[in-house]
């Protein structure tokens, strides 16, 4: 019998240990800002690996459970959840994921500070930080579009930091019609007095266990399409503690987020609050998708960082080939490239998120909020991919122990699968970004940060790299006005590679930025790095999809014999 046994990986201080969140934060916030959060900061680093993990792995291995009947026959329709999922609502609070943002105790820096927190919560968390973004977004709804009931009965709740009082919210959007195409809901609303009544069906509703939830129905009468839907407000629960005209029918068999409830629920005459005026539904909750979508990003973010460092420090610890792995320079190769990539992918949501407090303060310029709109679905579409990428990688770092779903390390893939699905596809989030360019003159001011930042570089280390952004955004601005000229199917074949363009350029200019500042302030390398790498990648690989090209896809995608010469 062997007498060898492998050491599993093990992580300390989550803020401590990451580097790259310790400089941004330096780099970025006023002196006196990171003074006062750091500690917090460092606190929550070191729970993110104790009470939060101990809670995560227990609401991960005790799964939600539905409870439709009690034992004599009366439908109750239960969701039973672990110790650990309550516990971690608790965490949520005291931590205050939420209230960070709304407290705006550091003005338009609060968002900073706020997604800081989350990079360390979340990838502890068995995702929890689902219903947060949600209750996020669905907070912002409520300062945007909410009448004064519902901000002085609702707001507080869900910006609350004492667990006793504060709630949680669902966003219900999917129908079985489905969950991109929204506009095709079946949910009928029809009037009661000042109310309404909901009847219909939601297909995926996830974190059912929340108190409130924001939804979309069609008043009866109105019509087709999506500004015939309305966005309601619904209590989930009565003063008995029962569910209001809601129905379980199941809870999902997910292949990831396996701690978190989501069910697919009957309304029958539920009972709900107009929000805002009648129509217009998808966008008013588009208020609250753009913000679980930054949720949805920094989730990808925080999860490849787990990982990386998981494998960093498992490959200290492995011996093959005589070696440890840190000592094998392929396998350094690949922790060097994921490393790259969590660095760009981290500056794309942390300028995202920088973008949204300046425009919840009001202190974002026109530009500014036109390049927030932008970079929202480009910073989803491109980290949540990544996020698979890495996930997969670190699997394949750990070999055969990796695919061991005791080692912990499957559920990293698992869950980041989701985070290129939910809150919209990588394709329709490209199509999104066609949108925000369109209606909302996004593209120039968008080149016009990258061309600033290109132009401040100093540093004759970041000429070249600075040189391929500066070229990347050229092409990128000769394709768009070429593909609108050849038509909507040349633009919409083309929009996820220049969706994935205009994700790299931009971290591109961001990672120049920080690499300059760093070695002027840090003495540290490692930035410019990782920007000279990840500037000589293609930046803009972009495809010109025109009737041929489309054609020859056809061919390919359906298996059509009849490919053009
Ligand atoms: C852990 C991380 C957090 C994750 C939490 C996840 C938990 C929740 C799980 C879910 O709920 S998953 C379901 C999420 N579903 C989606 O994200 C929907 C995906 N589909 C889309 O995004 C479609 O593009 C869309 C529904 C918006 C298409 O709708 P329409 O109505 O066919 O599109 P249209 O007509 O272009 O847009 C209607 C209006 O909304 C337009 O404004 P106008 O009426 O003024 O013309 C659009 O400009 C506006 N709009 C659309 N998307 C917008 C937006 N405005 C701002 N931002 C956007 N992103």
């Amino acid at each position: 019998m062997g007498t060898f046994f492998q050491q599993g990986p093990s992580i300390g201080n989550q803020y401590d240990e990451d580097r790259v969140l310790r400089s941004y934060l330096a780099r970025r916030l006023p002196a006196d800002v990171l003074a006062e959060i750091e500690p917090g900061l460092r606190r929550l680093g070191e729970r993110a690996i104790t009470d939060i993990l101990e809670f995560g792995d227990d609401a991960e291995t005790n799964q939600p459970r539905h409870v439709p009947y009690d034992p004599w026959g009366v439908r109750v329709d239960d969701v039973v959840v672990s110790r650990g999922w309550k516990e971690l609502d608790r965490v949520a609070a005291e931590e205050a994921i939420v209230a960070t943002g709304y407290e705006r105790r550091h003005g338009a820096w609060s968002r900073v500070h706020q997604f800081a927190r989350i990079h360390l919560f979340n990838p502890s968390s068995a995702i929890y930080t689902c219903p947060l973004a949600m209750t996020d977004g669905a907070a912002r709804l409520i300062e945007v579009y909410g009448d004064e009931a519902l901000r002085r009965d609702v707001y507080p709740h869900l910006v609350s930091r004492d667990p006793a009082t504060f709630w949680t919210s669902g966003q219900w959007m999917t129908e079985r019609t489905g969950g991109s195409d929204v506009s095709q809901s079946e949910t009928v609303a029809r009037p009661e007095g000042e109310a309404y009544r909901l009847w219909g069906t939601k297909f995926f509703t996830s974190a059912v266990t929340a108190q409130v939830a924001m939804t979309l129905a069609r008043i009866e009468g109105a019509p087709a399409g999506s500004r015939g839907l309305s966005l309601f407000f619904i209590r989930l629960r009565g003063e008995d503690g029962k569910l209001q005209g809601i129905q379980v029918n199941r809870l999902k068999e997910k292949l990831g987020t396996c701690a978190l409830p989501t069910a697919e629920l009957d309304l029958v005459g539920t009972p709900a609050c107009l929000v805002g005026d009648p129509g217009n539904g998808v966008k008013k909750i588009s208020t609250l998708f753009n913000i679980t979508r930054m949720y949805n990003a920094s989730c990808a973010v925080s999860s490849m960082r787990r990982g990386i460092a998981l494998a960093r420090d498992y490959s200290h610890r492995r011996v093959a080939f005589r070696k440890s792995l840190s000592e094998l320079p392929l396998h350094v190769e690949t922790l060097a490239a994921l490393e790259t990539e969590y660095e760009g992918a981290f500056d794309l949501v942390f300028r995202l998120v920088e973008l949204l407090g300046k425009d919840d303060t009001r202190t974002a310029t026109r530009d500014e909020t036109a390049v927030l709109r932008l970079l929202t679905p480009i910073a989803k579409l491109y980290t949540g991919k990544m996020g698979v990428a890495v996930a997969s990688e670190v699997v394949e770092c750990f070999g055969g122990a990796g695919y061991m779903e005791d080692s912990g390390i499957p559920r990293i893939l698992r869950d980041s699968q989701t985070l290129a699905i939910w809150e919209g596809t990588t394709n329709v989030l490209s199509l999104d970004t066609l949108r925000a360019i369109e209606k909302d003159q996004a593209f120039p001011p968008f080149l016009a940060e990258i061309r600033a930042r290109v132009a401040a570089v100093k540093r004759p280390e970041l000429a070249e790299s600075a040189a391929r952004v500066r070229e990347a955004a050229a092409r990128l601005e000769a394709y768009l006005p070429r593909a609108v000229a050849e038509g909507l199917d040349f633009v919409e074949a083309g929009a996820r590679a220049f969706a994935y363009s205009l994700a790299r350029t931009y971290a591109g200019s961001l990672l120049l930025e920080n690499a300059g500042w760093s070695l002027e302030h840090e003495a540290d390398r490692r930035p410019l790095v990782v920007a000279r790498r990840w500037c000589a990648q293609e930046l803009a690989p972009l495809v010109h999809a025109d009737a041929s090209h489309r054609a020859e896809s056809r061919a390919l995608a359906l298996d059509e014999t009849e490919a053009p010469r």
